[in-house]
């Protein structure tokens, strides 16, 4: 039997975990014990019985294997009585979930830095998910920072690695490790949700569509579900082989770095539909023919055509979104008589109302939308989520959205970053904006006029934990509204987000650009906030 070593080692003061789990520069997680600090910390912070399962794998970047390797062999130290590890040391975000729910795991550790990009100096991460599939709540993460400001030592397994490439069971000391596919309970859940043979139907006539899987993770199952499940032709697939820097991409789908697709989308002889995930597949981005659906509107239709989709046929218990996400959602919502939840940013406040089946579908304006399938967002979900509904309406996703929006009325939306920029300029621009909360409200500012302003904070209608300081809301009287919040998941520098959304119900206005319909706001943003002055910054880095 290999040795269990206890290794003596000091605290890391900044392994503080974010938006989600602890994100930092791949030259940072190779510092002496730095990932093993972190790891023993999660151990040490959430009590596992001894001989309990744990399900591990992540994006494929950089560092992971590496990391696979280390951590098996601390959670054979650790008691562990199994691990159910990806082939490959992969699992999407999304399957992992899927995987702790399928086989009750005690929890889950998936490593991505999800949209930033990999490589030697590119970024990495770890987090912890619990057993209901979804990311670790704020007081786990908590705690998990305490442990790691006092550790000082570690347990590991003195063993060879693992064999991860094919399907097999090994162990480690007297832990099974059970390598398993990655791809095919994952796959399973969605022919479980989804019409699958609407959408084989809808390929079959001729729909074109185009997945770009950014060289990140969801390449091989878009390949199982789209070619293998669907039978879509070959070329609806491009940037499907996983690669450890994303092939020295930037694995965001958004407008900015999913390009090469959006060209295509936008170019001559069009594909009909077009979609995008990032580097561990729960982000989304959808595109029409010469189109783009904003995440926001995304949700809002999703949540109002569910009926269609066999999975959330028996209807919806209600809807959720980040604060910062637009209202589209809400006025479904209310139409469909089902309540409409708003939360800070980050999926883990999603987990408690789904369990507590307060809500069904939930989405963010970074590209996330999601269902109680799982508890984290779902990139290829969305993508067949709206096949789905395309081969139901046999419309294109252009008139699905107008239609929408004719409805509905326009939350016309659009968000501007500012990436990388000192923090304390950062800070600067948000404490300018507290400092003015007293005088704001009842201020006419062109066309609008204030009618509140706070910083926003979230009481879990489940737990009544109490979630402070999530974004600067400044909202006018007709509903429309500014938001600005400093970024969690940024590993340099700060990054501040800008979100600007005016409701426009007029559908002689709805074929605007989004930046020229909301060109005033876009003014007000930068005198309320003196971001010029403050940050120096002319222009934002990203505009989605
Ligand atoms: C993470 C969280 C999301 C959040 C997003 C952006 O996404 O899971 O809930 O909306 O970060 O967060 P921030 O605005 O703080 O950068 P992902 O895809 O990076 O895991």
């Amino acid at each position: 039997m290999p040795a269990v070593l206890t290794i003596a080692t000091t605290p890391y003061y900044d392994q503080k975990p974010g938006t989600s789990g602890l994100r930092k520069r791949v030259p940072v997680f190779r510092q002496h014990n730095y990932l093993e600090n972190f790891v023993q910390a999660i151990f040490d912070s959430i009590d596992a019985p001894a001989g309990a399962t744990l399900a591990l794998g992540g994006d494929g970047r950089y560092y992971n294997r590496e990391a696979i390797q280390i951590i098996l062999k601390m959670a054979a130290a650790n008691g562990f009585g199994r691990v159910l590890v990806g082939a490959g040391g992969i699992l999407s975000t999304p399957a992992a979930s899927c995987v702790i729910r399928k086989y009750a795991t005690f929890g889950g550790i998936i490593l991505s830095a999800s949209h930033n990009p990999g490589g030697p100096d590119g970024d990495f991460g770890i987090k912890y998910n619990t057993a209901n599939g979804g990311p670790a709540p704020e007081k786990i993460t908590e705690s998990i920072f305490e442990c790691s400001r006092q550790i000082s030592q570690y347990r590991i397994i003195d063993a060879p690695d693992v064999a991860l490439d094919s399907i097999a069971e090994h162990t480690i000391g007297k832990m099974a490790v059970s390598v398993i596919d990655p791809v095919a309970d994952y796959a399973d859940l969605m022919e479980s949700l989804f019409d699958f043979s609407a959408i084989r139907a809808l390929l079959a006539g001729g729909f074109r569509i185009k997945f770009d899987a950014m060289h990140a993770v969801n390449g091989p199952y878009a390949r199982e579900i789209f070619i293998n499940r669907l039978g879509a032709p070959e070329d609806s697939l491009m940037n499907c082989t996983p690669l450890p820097d994303f092939g020295n991409g930037h694995p965001d789908p958004n407008l900015t770095y999913a390009r090469e697709l959006v060209d295509i989308l936008y170019g001559e002889h069009a594909p009909d539909f077009g979609a995008a995930s990032d580097g561990d597949g729960d982000r989304n981005m959808i595109l029409g023919r010469h189109f783009f659906v904003t995440p926001s509107d995304s949700l809002a239709i999703l949540t109002a055509n569910a009926k269609l989709v066999p999975g959330y046929r028996a209807g919806l218990a209600g809807v959720a979104r980040s604060m910062p996400t637009s209202a589209a959602a809400d006025r479904v919502a209310k139409e469909l008589g089902i309540p409409c939840y708003e939360t800070p940013t980050g999926w883990k406040f999603f987990g408690n109302l789904m369990d507590a089946d307060k809500v069904t579908l939930c989405g963010e304006e970074s590209f996330g939308t999601g269902s109680s399938h799982i508890r984290e967002k779902d990139g290829l979900w969305a993508v067949l989520f709206w096949l789905n509904i395309i081969a139901a309406r046999k419309q294109s996703v252009e008139a699905v959205t107008r239609e929408h929006w004719a409805h509905f009325g326009r939350n016309v939306y659009s968000r501007h970053d500012y990436e990388a920029i000192p923090t304390e300029a950062a800070n600067s621009v948000m404490k300018h904006l507290k400092d003015s909360f007293g005088s704001l409200p009842g201020q006419k500012l062109g066309s609008y006029t204030v009618d509140v302003c706070d910083d926003f904070s979230y009481t879990d209608p489940v737990d009544n934990s109490v979630s402070t300081g999530q974004g600067i809301r400044v909202i006018f009287t007709d509903g429309s509204r500014i938001v600005f919040r400093l970024s969690g998941t940024g590993t340099e520098g700060a990054t501040l987000r800008v979100y600007l959304e005016a409701y426009d119900p007029d559908i002689a206005n709805h074929h605007l650009d989004a930046q020229v319909a909301l060109s005033e706001l876009i003014v007000i943003a930068g005198q309320l906030s003196e971001l010029k002055a403050r940050t120096g910054r002319e222009q934002p880095t990203v505009i989605t």
